[in-house]
Protein backbone atom coordinates (compact mmCIF):
# COMPACT_ATOMS: atom_id res chain seq x y z
CA UNK A 1 0.00 0.00 0.00
CA UNK A 2 1.05 3.37 -0.60
CA UNK A 3 2.11 5.64 1.90
CA UNK A 4 0.12 9.11 2.13
CA UNK A 5 2.48 11.56 3.69
CA UNK A 6 1.36 15.06 4.51
CA UNK A 7 4.16 17.68 4.17
CA UNK A 8 4.52 21.16 7.01
CA UNK A 9 6.07 23.78 5.32
CA UNK A 10 6.68 23.45 1.80
CA UNK A 11 10.05 26.07 1.08
CA UNK A 12 13.18 24.74 -0.35
CA UNK A 13 13.27 21.66 1.82
CA UNK A 14 9.57 20.98 1.78
CA UNK A 15 9.05 21.31 -2.09
CA UNK A 16 12.47 19.52 -2.93
CA UNK A 17 11.34 16.45 -0.66
CA UNK A 18 7.66 16.75 -2.29
CA UNK A 19 8.98 16.50 -5.60
CA UNK A 20 11.70 13.33 -4.53
CA UNK A 21 8.54 12.03 -2.55
CA UNK A 22 6.35 11.93 -5.81
CA UNK A 23 8.97 11.20 -8.48
CA UNK A 24 11.91 9.05 -7.01
CA UNK A 25 10.78 7.30 -4.00
CA UNK A 26 8.53 4.17 -4.18
CA UNK A 27 5.66 3.53 -2.06
CA UNK A 28 4.74 7.29 -1.10
CA UNK A 29 2.32 10.03 -1.99
CA UNK A 30 2.19 13.40 -1.63
CA UNK A 31 -1.47 13.46 0.27
CA UNK A 32 -1.30 16.76 1.96
CA UNK A 33 0.48 20.20 1.69
CA UNK A 34 0.62 22.85 4.35
CA UNK A 35 2.31 26.25 4.09
CA UNK A 36 1.94 29.89 6.07
CA UNK A 37 2.55 31.13 2.31
CA UNK A 38 -1.04 29.45 0.50
CA UNK A 39 0.16 30.25 -3.20
CA UNK A 40 3.33 28.46 -2.67
CA UNK A 41 1.40 25.37 -1.15
CA UNK A 42 -0.67 25.16 -3.73
CA UNK A 43 1.98 25.32 -6.15
CA UNK A 44 3.52 22.22 -4.33
CA UNK A 45 0.93 20.39 -4.19
CA UNK A 46 0.08 20.78 -8.00
CA UNK A 47 3.54 19.42 -8.34
CA UNK A 48 2.25 16.62 -6.40
CA UNK A 49 -0.44 15.41 -8.47
CA UNK A 50 -2.93 17.21 -6.34
CA UNK A 51 -2.31 17.00 -3.55
CA UNK A 52 -4.86 18.23 -0.92
CA UNK A 53 -3.87 21.82 0.64
CA UNK A 54 -4.60 22.24 4.52
CA UNK A 55 -5.41 25.60 6.10
CA UNK A 56 -4.54 24.25 9.03
CA UNK A 57 -1.21 22.43 9.99
CA UNK A 58 -2.92 20.59 12.80
CA UNK A 59 -5.60 19.46 11.13
CA UNK A 60 -3.70 17.83 8.95
CA UNK A 61 -1.82 15.77 11.19
CA UNK A 62 -4.51 14.51 12.76
CA UNK A 63 -6.41 14.19 8.95
CA UNK A 64 -7.24 10.24 8.74
CA UNK A 65 -5.96 10.31 5.00
CA UNK A 66 -2.49 11.33 6.20
CA UNK A 67 -0.77 8.43 7.64
CA UNK A 68 3.24 10.29 8.05
CA UNK A 69 4.22 13.97 8.01
CA UNK A 70 7.21 15.33 6.70
CA UNK A 71 8.02 18.26 8.55
CA UNK A 72 10.09 21.16 7.02
CA UNK A 73 8.66 24.22 7.94
CA UNK A 74 10.96 26.75 10.33
CA UNK A 75 13.25 25.40 12.89
CA UNK A 76 10.76 27.36 15.64
CA UNK A 77 7.70 25.45 14.70
CA UNK A 78 9.22 22.28 14.58
CA UNK A 79 8.71 21.21 18.64
CA UNK A 80 4.80 21.63 18.10
CA UNK A 81 4.70 20.29 15.73
CA UNK A 82 6.69 16.77 16.08
CA UNK A 83 4.56 16.72 19.33
CA UNK A 84 1.43 16.76 17.58
CA UNK A 85 2.45 13.84 15.41
CA UNK A 86 3.38 12.25 19.20
CA UNK A 87 0.09 12.51 20.35
CA UNK A 88 -1.73 11.32 16.83
CA UNK A 89 0.56 8.01 16.84
CA UNK A 90 2.13 9.03 13.18
CA UNK A 91 5.31 8.80 12.01
CA UNK A 92 7.53 11.74 11.36
CA UNK A 93 10.16 12.58 9.70
CA UNK A 94 11.44 16.18 10.34
CA UNK A 95 14.46 18.49 8.60
CA UNK A 96 17.17 19.20 11.17
CA UNK A 97 17.18 20.47 13.80
CA UNK A 98 14.95 18.51 15.58
CA UNK A 99 14.18 21.75 17.97
CA UNK A 100 16.91 24.84 18.12
CA UNK A 101 16.46 24.36 22.04
CA UNK A 102 18.17 21.87 24.40
CA UNK A 103 15.10 22.18 26.47
CA UNK A 104 12.59 21.20 23.10
CA UNK A 105 14.35 18.36 22.20
CA UNK A 106 14.19 17.18 25.45
CA UNK A 107 10.42 18.06 25.58
CA UNK A 108 10.08 15.78 22.74
CA UNK A 109 12.38 12.72 23.77
CA UNK A 110 10.48 12.66 26.34
CA UNK A 111 6.57 12.48 25.24
CA UNK A 112 8.26 9.97 22.57
CA UNK A 113 9.67 8.19 25.61
CA UNK A 114 6.14 8.51 27.02
CA UNK A 115 4.09 6.94 24.05
CA UNK A 116 6.70 4.06 24.66
CA UNK A 117 7.98 3.71 20.44
CA UNK A 118 9.65 5.43 18.18
CA UNK A 119 7.54 7.57 15.77
CA UNK A 120 10.42 10.06 15.34
CA UNK A 121 13.15 10.13 12.53
CA UNK A 122 15.24 13.40 11.98
CA UNK A 123 16.78 14.61 8.66
CA UNK A 124 20.34 14.52 8.97
CA UNK A 125 20.43 12.92 5.49
CA UNK A 126 24.45 12.76 5.62
CA UNK A 127 23.77 9.27 7.44
CA UNK A 128 22.69 8.07 3.94
CA UNK A 129 25.37 9.39 1.35
CA UNK A 130 27.33 6.99 -0.58
CA UNK A 131 30.35 8.67 0.38
CA UNK A 132 29.85 8.76 4.39
CA UNK A 133 27.78 5.31 4.22
CA UNK A 134 31.25 3.46 2.55
CA UNK A 135 33.90 5.47 4.26
CA UNK A 136 32.00 3.92 7.96
CA UNK A 137 31.76 0.65 6.19
CA UNK A 138 35.76 0.98 5.66
CA UNK A 139 36.52 2.20 9.13
CA UNK A 140 34.19 -0.72 10.76
CA UNK A 141 36.18 -3.49 8.23
CA UNK A 142 39.57 -2.36 9.49
CA UNK A 143 40.98 -1.29 6.33
CA UNK A 144 42.53 2.02 7.94
CA UNK A 145 42.99 0.65 11.44
CA UNK A 146 41.77 2.29 14.89
CA UNK A 147 40.20 6.20 14.11
CA UNK A 148 42.72 9.05 15.09
CA UNK A 149 41.42 11.97 13.44
CA UNK A 150 38.72 13.35 11.22
CA UNK A 151 39.26 16.42 8.97
CA UNK A 152 35.85 17.94 7.92
CA UNK A 153 35.50 20.96 5.98
CA UNK A 154 31.91 22.48 5.43
CA UNK A 155 31.64 25.70 3.07
CA UNK A 156 28.93 27.95 1.73
CA UNK A 157 29.43 30.19 -0.88
CA UNK A 158 27.24 32.98 0.71
CA UNK A 159 24.84 33.54 3.76
CA UNK A 160 22.44 36.10 5.11
CA UNK A 161 24.24 39.03 6.02
CA UNK A 162 24.00 39.78 9.72
CA UNK A 163 23.74 35.88 10.40
CA UNK A 164 24.01 35.34 14.17
CA UNK A 165 28.00 33.79 14.99
CA UNK A 166 25.83 30.83 16.78
CA UNK A 167 24.46 29.48 13.23
CA UNK A 168 27.67 28.53 11.65
CA UNK A 169 27.61 26.38 14.49
CA UNK A 170 23.50 25.02 15.03
CA UNK A 171 22.76 25.06 11.06
CA UNK A 172 25.46 24.34 9.68
CA UNK A 173 28.25 22.16 11.58
CA UNK A 174 25.22 20.55 13.32
CA UNK A 175 25.56 18.10 10.50
CA UNK A 176 29.56 17.39 11.42
CA UNK A 177 28.19 16.90 14.88
CA UNK A 178 26.06 14.06 14.38
CA UNK A 179 28.65 12.39 11.73
CA UNK A 180 31.30 12.39 13.59
CA UNK A 181 28.77 10.90 16.91
CA UNK A 182 27.09 8.60 13.97
CA UNK A 183 30.91 7.40 12.31
CA UNK A 184 32.36 6.55 15.51
CA UNK A 185 29.40 5.40 17.05
CA UNK A 186 30.60 7.09 20.55
CA UNK A 187 29.88 10.04 21.73
CA UNK A 188 31.57 13.49 21.67
CA UNK A 189 32.49 14.11 25.49
CA UNK A 190 34.54 18.17 24.99
CA UNK A 191 34.39 20.55 22.42
CA UNK A 192 36.76 23.98 21.57
CA UNK A 193 35.65 26.65 18.80
CA UNK A 194 38.33 28.98 17.35
CA UNK A 195 38.34 31.52 15.89
CA UNK A 196 40.56 33.63 13.06
CA UNK A 197 39.97 36.81 11.44
CA UNK A 198 36.36 37.03 10.27
CA UNK A 199 36.24 37.59 6.28
CA UNK A 200 35.67 41.09 5.03
CA UNK A 201 33.16 39.48 3.06
CA UNK A 202 30.98 37.97 6.59
CA UNK A 203 29.83 41.46 7.87
CA UNK A 204 30.12 41.19 11.20
CA UNK A 205 29.14 37.57 11.65
CA UNK A 206 32.29 35.69 12.96
CA UNK A 207 33.33 33.71 9.97
CA UNK A 208 34.72 30.97 9.46
CA UNK A 209 35.01 28.62 12.70
CA UNK A 210 37.45 26.09 13.55
CA UNK A 211 35.57 23.41 16.01
CA UNK A 212 37.94 20.86 17.89
CA UNK A 213 35.76 17.89 18.90
CA UNK A 214 36.95 15.45 21.24
CA UNK A 215 34.92 11.81 21.80
CA UNK A 216 34.67 10.03 24.62
CA UNK A 217 37.54 7.39 23.26
CA UNK A 218 39.90 10.26 22.62
CA UNK A 219 39.43 10.67 18.71
CA UNK A 220 39.65 14.44 17.02
CA UNK A 221 37.17 15.55 14.96
CA UNK A 222 38.15 18.97 13.66
CA UNK A 223 35.57 21.11 11.51
CA UNK A 224 36.06 24.33 9.48
CA UNK A 225 33.17 25.63 8.80
CA UNK A 226 32.93 28.69 6.51
CA UNK A 227 29.84 30.09 5.29
CA UNK A 228 31.21 33.14 3.33
CA UNK A 229 33.38 30.87 1.02
CA UNK A 230 31.58 32.29 -2.28
CA UNK A 231 33.79 29.99 -4.72
CA UNK A 232 30.79 27.13 -4.27
CA UNK A 233 29.81 24.87 -1.80
CA UNK A 234 31.40 22.21 -0.61
CA UNK A 235 32.24 19.41 2.26
CA UNK A 236 34.79 17.31 2.72
CA UNK A 237 36.22 14.89 4.84
CA UNK A 238 39.13 12.48 5.82
CA UNK A 239 39.51 9.69 8.34
CA UNK A 240 42.73 8.90 9.78
CA UNK A 241 43.77 5.56 11.15
CA UNK A 242 46.73 3.85 12.34
CA UNK A 243 47.34 2.64 9.45
CA UNK A 244 45.56 4.40 6.24
CA UNK A 245 43.24 7.11 5.34
CA UNK A 246 40.02 7.56 3.88
CA UNK A 247 38.97 10.88 1.68
CA UNK A 248 35.26 11.52 0.85
CA UNK A 249 34.58 11.84 -2.68
CA UNK A 250 31.82 13.69 -4.04
CA UNK A 251 29.49 14.11 -7.01
CA UNK A 252 29.60 15.16 -10.43
CA UNK A 253 31.59 11.44 -11.88
CA UNK A 254 33.43 13.72 -14.28
CA UNK A 255 35.96 16.28 -13.97
CA UNK A 256 37.08 18.20 -17.13
CA UNK A 257 40.70 19.33 -18.59
CA UNK A 258 40.88 22.09 -20.93
CA UNK A 259 42.82 25.29 -21.47
CA UNK A 260 45.72 24.27 -19.08
CA UNK A 261 42.68 23.87 -16.45
CA UNK A 262 41.50 20.40 -15.09
CA UNK A 263 38.25 21.46 -12.83
CA UNK A 264 35.20 19.40 -11.29
CA UNK A 265 32.22 21.61 -11.19
CA UNK A 266 30.89 22.67 -7.75
CA UNK A 267 27.08 23.36 -6.95
CA UNK A 268 25.58 26.29 -5.56
CA UNK A 269 23.93 24.73 -2.23
CA UNK A 270 23.16 21.22 -0.58
CA UNK A 271 20.64 20.12 -2.78
CA UNK A 272 22.44 18.79 -5.51
CA UNK A 273 25.53 17.76 -3.08
CA UNK A 274 23.19 15.42 -1.16
CA UNK A 275 20.46 14.41 -3.42
CA UNK A 276 21.06 10.81 -3.67
CA UNK A 277 21.40 11.25 0.30
CA UNK A 278 17.81 12.60 0.34
CA UNK A 279 16.79 10.54 -1.76
CA UNK A 280 18.11 7.03 0.33
CA UNK A 281 16.79 8.98 3.80
CA UNK A 282 13.24 9.59 2.20
CA UNK A 283 13.06 5.74 0.68
CA UNK A 284 14.37 4.26 3.76
CA UNK A 285 11.48 6.16 5.98
CA UNK A 286 9.26 5.11 3.61
CA UNK A 287 9.98 1.53 3.95
CA UNK A 288 9.65 1.64 7.53
CA UNK A 289 13.71 0.58 7.89
CA UNK A 290 14.66 2.97 10.80
CA UNK A 291 18.02 3.82 9.59
CA UNK A 292 17.77 7.22 9.94
CA UNK A 293 18.27 9.76 12.91
CA UNK A 294 16.31 9.47 16.21
CA UNK A 295 15.05 12.04 18.62
CA UNK A 296 17.70 11.21 20.85
CA UNK A 297 20.29 11.84 17.97
CA UNK A 298 18.17 15.01 17.51
CA UNK A 299 18.80 15.95 21.05
CA UNK A 300 22.41 15.09 21.10
CA UNK A 301 23.02 17.02 17.74
CA UNK A 302 21.24 20.11 19.66
CA UNK A 303 23.04 19.32 22.71
CA UNK A 304 26.61 19.19 21.77
CA UNK A 305 25.49 22.44 19.34
CA UNK A 306 24.83 24.25 22.28
CA UNK A 307 28.08 23.56 24.23
CA UNK A 308 29.82 24.47 21.29
CA UNK A 309 27.98 27.85 21.21
CA UNK A 310 28.74 28.46 24.92
CA UNK A 311 32.29 27.37 23.94
CA UNK A 312 32.67 30.08 21.01
CA UNK A 313 31.33 32.57 23.10
CA UNK A 314 33.79 32.17 26.60
CA UNK A 315 36.73 31.00 24.42
CA UNK A 316 37.47 28.03 26.69
CA UNK A 317 37.13 24.42 26.15
CA UNK A 318 33.51 23.39 27.07
CA UNK A 319 32.88 19.76 28.65
CA UNK A 320 29.58 18.30 27.06
CA UNK A 321 28.20 15.54 29.58
CA UNK A 322 24.92 14.35 27.82
CA UNK A 323 22.71 12.74 29.94
CA UNK A 324 22.37 9.18 29.58
CA UNK A 325 20.24 7.82 26.57
CA UNK A 326 16.83 6.44 27.38
CA UNK A 327 16.02 2.80 26.93
CA UNK A 328 13.93 3.38 23.41
CA UNK A 329 16.96 4.65 21.54
CA UNK A 330 19.49 1.76 23.03
CA UNK A 331 20.32 -0.38 20.20
C1 LIG B 1 21.73 24.09 5.61
O1 LIG B 1 20.74 24.47 6.53
C2 LIG B 1 21.84 22.62 5.59
O2 LIG B 1 21.25 21.89 6.35
C3 LIG B 1 22.87 22.09 4.67
O3 LIG B 1 22.89 20.70 4.64
C4 LIG B 1 24.19 22.62 5.14
O4 LIG B 1 25.24 22.14 4.35
C5 LIG B 1 24.19 24.14 5.12
O5 LIG B 1 25.42 24.60 5.59
C6 LIG B 1 23.07 24.67 6.00
O6 LIG B 1 23.02 26.06 5.93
Amino acid sequence: TVKRIGVIGTGIMGADHARLLTHAVSGACVAGVFDLDADRARGVAADSGGARVFADPYALIADDDIDAVLIASSDATHEDFVLACVAAGKPVLCEKPLAPTVEGCARIVEAETAHGGRLITVGFMRRFDPGYTDLKALLRAGEVGAPLMLHNVHRNPAAVPGLPSSALITNSAVHELDITRWLFDEEIAEVAVHTPRASGQAGGTRDPQLLILTTASGVLSDVEIFVNARYGYEVRCELVGESGTVTLDAPPPTSLRRGGLHARALPGDWRPRFAEAYRLELQDWIDGTDGGATAWDGFAATFVAQACVTALESGQRHSVGLPPVPGIYRR
